[in-house]
Parts: C-alpha cells; sequence; structure tokens
C-alpha cells in the first residue's frame, strides 16, 4: 500500500499538527518520489519523513540568512575537516520542539518515530573526538542564535564500516550516500574555481599571480542546522568537487581514450572521494593537501564573497573592516592553508599590500591545537607544497623570514631559539613546513581544549611563543551539546531530571543540573534513577545481543570504554585488566566467586587501517571475549565484549547504560576527551587518570565520585627514564596477566609482537612508552575500589546522580559562549 492510499497528500510545509504532517509525509512520499509508489515500507516512511521535517528547516535557514544579511553582524566561520553528524532526524524534531506531533504523523501510517529514526544512516565525515567537537559545536551555535556557519568537506565515503571477523578488524567503505541525504540542499549558483598545481606569473609592475595548472570546481551543499528551541538555523556547508563539461574531452573519447577523456573529472572525483586516505604513501599524502587546500579555498572564496554581498561599498575596498565582520577558526592545523590562501587572495586578486593584508589575515584567523603527539603534528614537505601550490609557497617563505626578522630585531635574547620557532624546517634531508608554527605566528588566538592541555601547550609545546606574545594563548574547555547527548539519547533519565528540577530549562542551561545535588540521598529519587537506568541498560544489552550474538546480564556492572583504538588511550591495560580478574576468578573457589562483583567489560573502537598495534588489541579483546564468555565457570561473573562499529548512533545507546566507564589514557596525551563528559552527564561513574578534561569533571563531580589512579603529567618524562635506566620494576600482577596471554590461553594468534610492546628496547620492545607497566597496580587497585563500591547500591546510585549533577560546566553552550566572548567577539542575533 502507498502513503496516499493512508493520508491524503498536503503539499505545504506541515504544520505542527499530526493530520496535516501525516499529509505532508504522503505527499512527499508522492511528489519527491525516490522510490517506486506502492510500497510505502519503513525506509520510504523515513525519506518521506526526513523531507517533511526539511521543509521546517529550510523555511529557518532562508530565514536566519535574510535575517544576518540584513543586520551584517560579525560572523564566525568554523573550518573543520571533519564533522561527525550521526543522524539528524531525531534531533531535528527535538530542536523544533515537534517531536510528539511527528510521532504522532507517524503512528497514522503504522510506525514508531524511534524505528523510523532507526532508518537513517550516520553521517559520519569524521574519526573521532575532533569531529564530534565541530558538530556538537554547530549545534550550540545555533541554539546560541550566534552569526556562524560550519564548513567541510562531503566526502563520498565517511569513515570506514568496521566489522570484525576471524583474523580481526576489517574495514568497508562507509556508503553514507548509498540511495541519497534527504538533508543536504545543493545550491547550484555556489561555485567557485580551486586551481593547483601551476606557476606564478609575474608582471611587469612586479605583481605576482598563479596561473596554469588544472582548475576544479567546488559545489556547495548545505545542511541545515536547527538550534534548539530558537528560530536560527545556521549551515553546515560541504563543498563537493566536480569538473565541467569543457573539462570532458570528446575528441579522445570518441577517439576510444575513454580514460584520459575524463581525467579531470576523475580527478575532482578523488578529492571528495574518502575521509582522510591514508597517507602512507606519496600519492596520499598529495591526496590529503589537495582536500585541505580545497576546503580552504572554497571557503575563503564564499566568505569573501558573502562580505561583498552584504554591503556594496566593499566591493572596490573597505578591507579593514573585514576583521570586524569575519572571524575564522581553524580546527586544528588541517585549515592551516587558510592563512596563506587568505593572503593570496587580498593581495594577489584584491590589489592589497602585504602589511594590510597581514594586519587582516592576522586579526581574522584563530588556530584550535588539540593534541600534543608529535606523530599528529602536521608537517608537509616543501617540494610538495611548491609542486601543488607554488604561490602560497611563497607566502609562506614570506611570513617565515618576516618573522624571523622580527625575532632578531625585537627579541635578541630569542636568537637561539629561532631555528625551533620558524615555521620552515629546512633540515636538508627532509624540508617540510611545519603547520602549527604557522598557525601560531599568523593567528591572533591560540586555544588548547582543556585546562591541563592548555597548560601544557604553554609550557611546553608553545612555551617560546609565549614569551613574545603572552596574550595570544587561551584555554578553552570542550563540551558536548545537552540537547543529543542528553535530552534525546536518555528520555527515561531526562524526564527525571525534568521532574526534580521542576523544569526542563537545563536543557539549555545545563548548570541547573546542580540542582539535582539536594535530593541526592532522597531514596525516591534512588528508585526512579535505578529504574531509568536499568531500562537503559536493558536496551544496550538488546543492542550487544543484535550485533555480536552474546547475552549479557543487565545486572552486572556495565563497563565501558568507547573510543579510537591508540596506544596512549591504553585499551590494552582494560584488557590485561579483564585477563587478570578472569585468571583470579578461575582460581577461586566457587564460594569465593559469589562474592564477586558480576562485570560485563565492553570495549569498542575502530583502529587506523595501517596501525598495526591498535588492531592487535582489536583482535585481542574478541580473543579473550571468546574464551571467557564460554567459559560456564566463571561467565556469571565476567564477561568480555567487543563492541563493533562503534559510531555516533551505537554510542546514543551505549552512553545511557553505563555505569563505568573508563579514561585511562597515560597522563599529557588525551588533549580533552569529550567522551568522559557524556558518560558522566549520563551519571555514569569514571575510572580514570589525571588527563585531559578528566581533571575538571573530577573537580566538578568531586574527587569521591571518581576512581582515580596512575601517574600524573609531570611525573611522566621521569618515569620513562626510569624505565630507559632499569630502574622499573614490574608488580607481579602485570607479570601474570602478560604471561597468561602468552601462555596462549586466548588463541593461537602471535601477541609477542604487541606485548613486548610494553617490555624494555628489545626485541619489539618499546620500553612500554605509554606506561602501562607502571600505572597496571594502581589500575587494579582503583578496580577493586569500584567493585566494593558497587555492591552498596545506595552509594553508587548517589554517586551516579552526583555526576549527572556535576556536568553542568561540559556544555558546549559555555564553551561556545567562550569563544564567541573571548576570541570571536561575536553576539547573538535571533530571528524575531
Ligand atoms: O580532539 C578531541 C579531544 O577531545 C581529544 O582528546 C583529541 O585526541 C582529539 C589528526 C586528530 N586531537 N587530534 C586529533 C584528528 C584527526 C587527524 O587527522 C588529529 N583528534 C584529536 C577534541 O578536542
Amino acid at each position: 500500500m502507498s502513503a496516499a492510499d493512508k493520508v491524503k497528500p498536503a503539499a505545504s510545509p506541515a504544520s505542527e499538527d499530526p493530520s496535516a504532517i501525516a499529509g505532508n509525509i504522503s505527499y512527499h512520499a508522492q511528489y519527491s518520489p525516490h522510490f517506486s509508489p506502492l510500497a510505502f515500507g519503513p525506509e520510504q516512511a523515513f525519506y518521506a519523513t526526513a523531507e517533511s521535517v526539511r521543509d521546517h528547516l529550510l523555511q529557518r535557514w532562508n530565514d536566519t540568512y535574510l535575517h544576518f544579511h540584513k543586520t551584517d553582524p560579525k560572523q564566525t566561520y568554523y573550518l573543520s575537516m571533519e564533522y561527525l553528524q550521526g543522524r539528524a532526524l531525531t534531533n531535528a524534531v527535538g530542536n523544533l520542539a515537534i517531536t510528539g506531533a511527528y510521532a504522532d504523523a507517524l503512528k497514522k501510517f503504522g510506525y514508531e518515530l524511534e524505528a523510523i529514526a532507526g532508518q537513517e544512516r550516520d553521517a559520519a565525515l569524521g574519526n573521532g573526538g575532533l569531529g564530534r567537537l565541530a558538530s556538537c559545536f554547530l549545534d550550540s551555535m545555533a541554539t546560541l542564535n550566534l552569526p556562524s556557519w560550519g564548513y567541510g568537506l562531503r566526502y563520498r565515503y565517511g569513515l570506514f564500516k568496521q566489522r570484525i571477523a576471524k583474523e580481526g578488524q576489517e574495514e568497508i567503505a562507509e556508503d553514507w550516500l548509498d540511495k541519497f541525504s534527504p538533508w543536504e540542499i545543493v545550491r547550484h549558483d555556489v561555485v567557485y574555481p580551486i586551481r593547483f598545481f601551476g606557476h606564478v606569473e609575474i608582471s611587469p609592475d612586479g605583481k605576482r599571480k598563479w596561473a596554469g595548472g588544472e582548475v576544479l570546481n567546488a559545489l556547495a551543499y548545505d545542511v541545515p542546522i536547527p538550534g534548539y528551541k530558537t528560530k536560527n538555523a545556521i549551515s553546515l556547508r560541504l563543498w563537493d568537487a566536480t569538473a565541467t563539461a569543457e573539462d570532458f574531452n570528446l575528441f579522445q573519447f570518441n577517439d576510444g581514450q575513454y580514460e584520459s577523456a575524463a581525467q579531470l573529472h576523475s580527478r575532482a572525483q578523488q578529492i571528495c572521494a574518502v575521509l582522510y586516505p591514508g597517507d602512507a604513501t606519496e600519492e596520499g599524502k598529495l591526496l590529503r593537501l589537495k582536500q585541505q587546500y580545497f576546503l580552504c579555498s572554497a571557503s575563503l572564496q564564499d566568505i569573501i564573497f558573502r562580505f561583498k554581498e552584504r554591503k556594496a561599498d566593499r566591493v572596490s575596498g573597505k578591507w579593514s573592516e573585514f576583521p570586524s565582520k569575519v572571524a575564522v577558526q581553524m580546527n586544528d592545523t588541517h585549515p592551516t592553508l587558510a592563512i596563506p590562501e587568505l593572503m593570496r587572495l587580498l593581495m594577489d586578486v584584491e590589489g592589497l599590500g602585504w602589511d594590510e593584508a597581514w594586519a587582516v589575515t592576522n586579526k581574522t584567523v584563530a588556530y584550535t591545537n588539540h593534541t600534543v603527539l608529535p606523530e599528529a603534528l602536521e608537517k608537509w614537505s616543501q617540494a610538495v607544497m611548491r609542486k601543488l601550490l607554488p604561490r602560497h609557497m611563497e607566502i609562506i617563505e614570506e611570513i617565515d623570514k618576516r618573522f624571523r626578522e622580527m625575532v632578531i630585531s625585537t627579541r635578541k635574547d630569542m636568537e637561539g631559539k629561532i631555528e625551533s620557532m620558524r615555521v620552515l624546517d629546512n633540515n636538508p634531508e627532509k624540508p617540510v613546513v611545519r603547520m602549527a608554527n604557522l598557525c601560531v605566528v599568523a593567528g591572533h588566538t591560540v586555544n588548547g581544549v582543556a585546562e591541563l592541555h592548555s597548560n601544557i601547550l604553554k609550557q611546553e609545546l608553545f612555551a617560546d611563543y609565549v614569551s613574545i606574545w603572552p596574550n595570544k594563548f587561551q584555554n578553552k574547555t570542550n563540551g558536548i551539546t545537552p540537547r543529543r547527548w542528553l535530552r534525546f539519547c536518555n528520555p527515561e533519565l531526562s524526564e527525571i531530571v525534568t521532574k526534580w528540577l521542576k523544569t526542563d530549562q537545563w536543557t539549555s542551561n545545563l548548570d541547573l543540573l546542580t540542582g539535582l545535588r539536594k535530593f541526592a540521598d532522597d531514596e525516591k529519587l534512588h528508585a526512579e534513577w535505578a529504574a531509568a537506568k536499568l531500562a537503559s541498560k536493558k536496551r544496550l544489552a538488546k543492542h550487544v545481543l543484535d550485533v555480536t550474538g552474546v547475552t549479557i546480564d543487565p545486572d552486572s556492572l556495565f563497563d565501558i570504554q568507547i573510543k579510537r583504538i591508540h596506544e596512549y588511550k591504553r585499551q590494552l591495560m582494560n584488557i590485561l585488566g579483564a585477563v587478570y580478574r578472569y585468571k583470579k576468578l578461575k582460581e577461586m573457589s566457587a564460594a569465593d566467586r559469589q562474592k564477586v562483583t558480576p562485570r560485563t567489560v565492553m570495549v569498542g573502537g575502530k583502529a587506523f587501517a595501517t596501525y598495526t598495534n591498535a588492531k592487535r588489541i582489536v583482535k585481542l579483546v574478541n580473543d579473550v571475549g571468546a574464551v571467557v564468555n564460554n567459559d560456564a565457570d566463571v561467565n556469571k561473573y565476567l564477561k568480555v565484549v567487543f563492541i563493533p562499529n562503534y559510531n555516533v548512533s551505537v554510542a546514543e545507546v551505549l552512553i545511557p547504560g553505563s555505569e563505568l566507564s573508563q579514561h585511562i589514557s597515560t597522563a599529557g596525551m588525551e588533549a580533552s576527551g569529550t567522551s568522559n563528559m557524556k558518560f558522566s552527564l549520563n551519571g555514569c561513574v569514571i575510572i580514570g587518570t589525571l588527563d585531559g578534561a578528566n581533571v575538571e569533571i573530577r573537580e566538578e563531580v568531586g574527587q569521591d565520585n571518581f576512581f582515580l589512579f596512575g601517574a600524573k603529567a609531570d611525573q611522566v618524562a621521569g618515569l620513562r627514564k626510569d624505565r630507559e635506566n632499569g630502574l622499573f620494576k614490574p608488580d607481579p600482577r602485570f607479570e601474570e596477566a602478560k604471561q597468561f596471554i602468552r601462555s596462549g590461553a586466548f588463541g593461537t594468534y602471535d601477541y609477542t609482537p604487541l606485548l613486548d610492546s610494553l617490555e624494555g628496547n628489545t626485541g619489539f620492545g618499546r620500553g612500554d612508552y605509554f606506561l602501562v607497566g607502571y600505572d597496571f597496580p594502581s589500575y587494579i587497585d582503583a578496580q577493586a575500589r569500584v567493585d566494593e563500591a558497587y555492591k552498596d547500591k545506595k552509594k553508587w546510585v548517589k554517586m551516579s546522580i552526583l555526576n549527572t549533577a556535576g556536568s553542568g560546566k561540559f556544555s558546549s553552550d559555555r564553551t561556545i559562549d567562550q569563544y564567541a566572548k573571548e576570541i570571536w567577539g561575536i553576539s547573538a542575533c535571533p530571528v524575531p
């Protein structure tokens, strides 16, 4: 039966009345058809519903654009190579406050909104925390009515899908655009030329200009981002790469040379084909650099177009006004090319001199650093850069030269530091451009993403610059949107919070959660709280059964670690802990076992495709699970589950059902972490090190409600030295756990290289760089404290309530408000 057989179609944008909405859904099923007409299954229902919701969004998007155009406020442009948007339907109807109406409308077709929302594919245009942060920021920018946009790339394939096979992780292309995305609107009139390669031409008057090479087009797709309970909707503008008909060589094609005839078309397709192609090969590196430049050039041309569009007299100049109308935020160094590109556009296209262009650029761009890991600090080969972007390389060389001259003429005392501070590293072996240095030299503000991280930036990574520009460096502790990460993903707990606070205002004023503290001992609240947690645990258990076939007990302690697999995040320590626990359970008498707190240890996350040790960790978790879960002696007390294909929508099921979550990185290495905030907000207690935002979470929720262990950041260097000097004495429990794996207890796979990475500097040994051995005993002790605490239900529920109550600081609304006031200088511009 078709939609129209059930409900009469209505073309007018849906009102908030369920019958009218149903009519509009039916209309979309018939008149914006993507499927043949007779069937109206859940998938068809999803697309028609999404298109109906999009009508609401478009109206708001248009109103917001017009309002910004008329009022001409200063506007922020957030440049990011990654956005992890996840699903959009539940979030959109939730932010527009029409969830109930759409749920009722879908009932008329015999569907539940939740089931229809589950049809949507995740938009996974990001790797992890950095991309998800960008998406949370967009939600907060819209909610706070800030004049702001996001710019990114429209990758054809997002982050790979993870499948667990016998050999471990397998990667499959993530086809989020299979069928199509109902949320994007292609703007055929928003197209900019993007040049690659070529050369620099010098005219008789000495003016320099980039010419030749190949030129592709950037085409805009807008994804509307609705704010929560506001009329504002902003834009995530994603660029796609295209070539034109002129680039298609008909002559060659007719001559049978099909590939060379469409060469530029195929190069255009490559640019946005996949998120972050592996950069192990030279070709991969070049493609990544092309992607970065593509994003920067298209976005800046668009920003300049809008600057001119808003006032006619800007067409011929008024460039000094630019920084009072435009703020550009670079999400890590990936969009650093925005700096030389803005310089180029201002000088070569608009005719400004160097000093004028530099002043404008410096006042416009700011940089957020997200990591201090040396391997993640981008450095591009000067040769590759010169070939792909010859004019930009000239500009970068000039920036480098002027920076050195400035230091020499004004700061004689810093002369010895110049080589490490400058933008170019002219090491003859491998001359490179240091992107972070370029950002620091050119930007007006540099920020870290948690207090501890920002202090490390100021005291270590960027210490020399601090003595030159003491006011350039700031902290902006990360945040998460309370809409997606509590209100919509955990409706049971949300209702309880609203009931006890007697308001749902916490959804946009998360500090109100502190109001829960005074009920922390209330038995009625405890009963409701525990019931909501149990409901979420059951939903989680169903997911685990569906995707792994493993049955887990909702009465056991749900212990979760979900994040990208990386040695510094120490999933290996977690699994060694589980192995140790298993061994002890095996050794116990049956009577003693009955006193043990039953636990389900869940680990999820993707390993970068070429990161061998990360893939070995995935395999180990799976192998341990296969043995433990089938061991009838102990599997009542311990299960170990690897959750496949961790992504945003899986997180939305896992986080509400969690009771203990692990944030156990080597201190000083996790810049912030953001899932730690999501867990705590959902009443989950953290076991963690003093790293990243853990430090601030513990301060806010209270040290009694956080299981702390491990070395502190300022001890790490010394401990590594000790280790090198043979001063480290491993705890017997650590040796026992490793030995148990080496003995073959979990199968025949060769874990020697992985385990050897925890040993001294021999063979595969890397001297346990991440200090798993040093922290292991205190980790095991902390886990024992967890077991004891969980036995006292009252105590545990109180800890859970106090975690939620202490999470107000970690709203991305707070973070974005601080960026707006302290970095961007923008203010709210609500549509009346
Ligand atoms: O950014 C998150 C932080 O919460 C995490 O602690 C941090 O690890 C993460 C190169 C990165 N830092 N650097 C990256 C991503 C992609 C890439 O190609 C580096 N991601 C982070 C948000 O602040």
